[in-house]
């Protein structure tokens, strides 16, 4: 501002005699035509000097008018478009999120789950961490095609899928945070939204990577690629191993179930796995294996139920994780040392989030994100 201010002075200062006195003064402004005015009522008092100089040659004053437009106009591009003069206006460097930016994301996920209580059984953090599954568990690694990058669930085919019932409410829950922070895509938000709910129902930290992008309709991925629980472990082994999954991660994965509840409105079934549905433990390992299950009598889908309280209940798909002698060995492992499930638990699910994404991000460059009571 000062630079063009002292150029402009410059300018008049060399330009026509008459407009020197006033530009020291109102240069700025572009308002110097005083004296030239004071000139001329000089000339009418009969000031002869001032005659001869605008009488007999106009061209100074021409040349001093046009000074003072290209003046003015340089002044109202310094102000208005900077960057037409070269000053200012180069492209501010895009703003990069760093680590404190998702740490706020986070927080603020925190902060709302804490918030709306009265949600289910007390949390939203169930739904939450099952979009976040059903976002990755798409995948096909012989494809390449499905997993967390995308977001696509935001489309009528695939958030229409019988499996993804009742994931709207985690979506809509998401929403308000996308507007706080509309920088952070889809697709990394449903996935920070599952780190701090598995971490904010007091289970293991989850390493996060960031850089999951957002894509359109095309890459809905086709129905029948989530698990069917009324199905046995060929089903389980195929669809995750489809996913590139071995036993052991499928069972610590299946682990999940110690949190949230099945909604006879959303996939038919009915109630939790365990009596704390909103605290991450290895409780579904231990009820597994120490209760007593039977078929539930009652006019729904074939599942079970404890024989002690008939409050808790098994997918098919879950008793065959003790039916089956591999998957029931990390079962029991897992039954008895929490640490062990805990570890297994998050090496799977940072596996599973990642699925089907280009990160430019190295592994050892993952983030670990502080919880709300850390
Ligand atoms: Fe699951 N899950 N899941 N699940 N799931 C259901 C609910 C949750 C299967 C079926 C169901 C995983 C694996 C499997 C959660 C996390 C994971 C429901 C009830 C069905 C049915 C849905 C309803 O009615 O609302 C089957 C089958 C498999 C594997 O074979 C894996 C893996 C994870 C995460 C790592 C969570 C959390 C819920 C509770 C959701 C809620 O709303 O409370």
């Amino acid at each position: 501002m000062a630079s063009a201010s002292r150029t402009f002075s410059r300018a008049l200062r060399t330009a026509a005699p008459s407009f020197r006195s006033t530009t020291t003064r109102s240069a700025r402004f572009a308002v110097p035509a005083q004296n030239a005015f004071r000139s001329r009522r000089g000339y009418a008092t009969g000031n002869e000097e001032a005659k001869d100089k605008y009488e007999g040659n106009p061209t100074g004053m021409f040349v001093g008018a046009g000074i003072l437009l290209v003046g003015a106009a340089g002044y109202a591009a310094y102000t208005y478009k900077p960057e037409l003069l070269g000053l200012e206006g180069k492209p501010r460097a895009p703003f990069v999120p760093r680590f404190e930016n998702y740490q706020e994301v986070y927080n603020h996920i925190a902060k709302l789950l804490e918030e709306h209580n009265d949600y289910d059984d007390g949390s939203y953090g169930p739904v939450l961490l099952r979009l976040a599954w059903h976002a990755s568990g798409t995948y096909d690694k012989l494809t390449g095609t499905g997993g967390s990058n995308g977001a696509t669930m935001r489309f009528a085919p695939e958030g229409d899928h019988g499996a993804n019932a009742g994931l709207k409410a985690a979506r809509d829950f998401l929403e308000p945070v996308k507007a706080a922070f509309p920088w952070i895509t889809y697709s990394d938000l449903w996935i920070l939204g599952g780190v701090a709910a598995i971490q904010e129902m007091q289970g293991p930290k989850i390493p996060y990577r960031a850089g999951r992008s957002d894509r359109d309709v095309a890459f809905c991925t086709p129905d029948g690629r989530l698990p069917d629980a009324s199905k046995d472990r060929s089903h389980i082994r195929a669809i995750f191993g489809r996913m590139g999954f071995d036993d052991r991660a499928m069972v610590a994965l299946s682990g999940a179930h110690a949190l949230g509840r099945c909604h006879t409105d959303r996939s038919g079934y009915d109630g939790p796995w365990t009596f704390s549905p909103t605290t991450l433990t290895n409780d579904y390992f231990k009820l597994l294996i120490e209760e007593k299950w039977a078929y539930k009598k009652w006019n729904g889908p074939k599942q079970f139920e404890d024989v002690k309280t008939k409050s808790l209940m098994m997918l098919p798909t879950d008793m065959e994780i003790v039916k089956d002698k591999s998957f029931r060995k990390y079962a029991e492992l897992y039954a008895k040392d929490n640490d062990a499930f805990f570890k297994d638990f998050s090496n799977a699910v940072v596996t599973l989030f990642e699925l089907g994404v280009p990160f430019e991000h190295p592994e050892d460059q993952r983030w670990v994100f502080k919880s709300s009571f850390d």
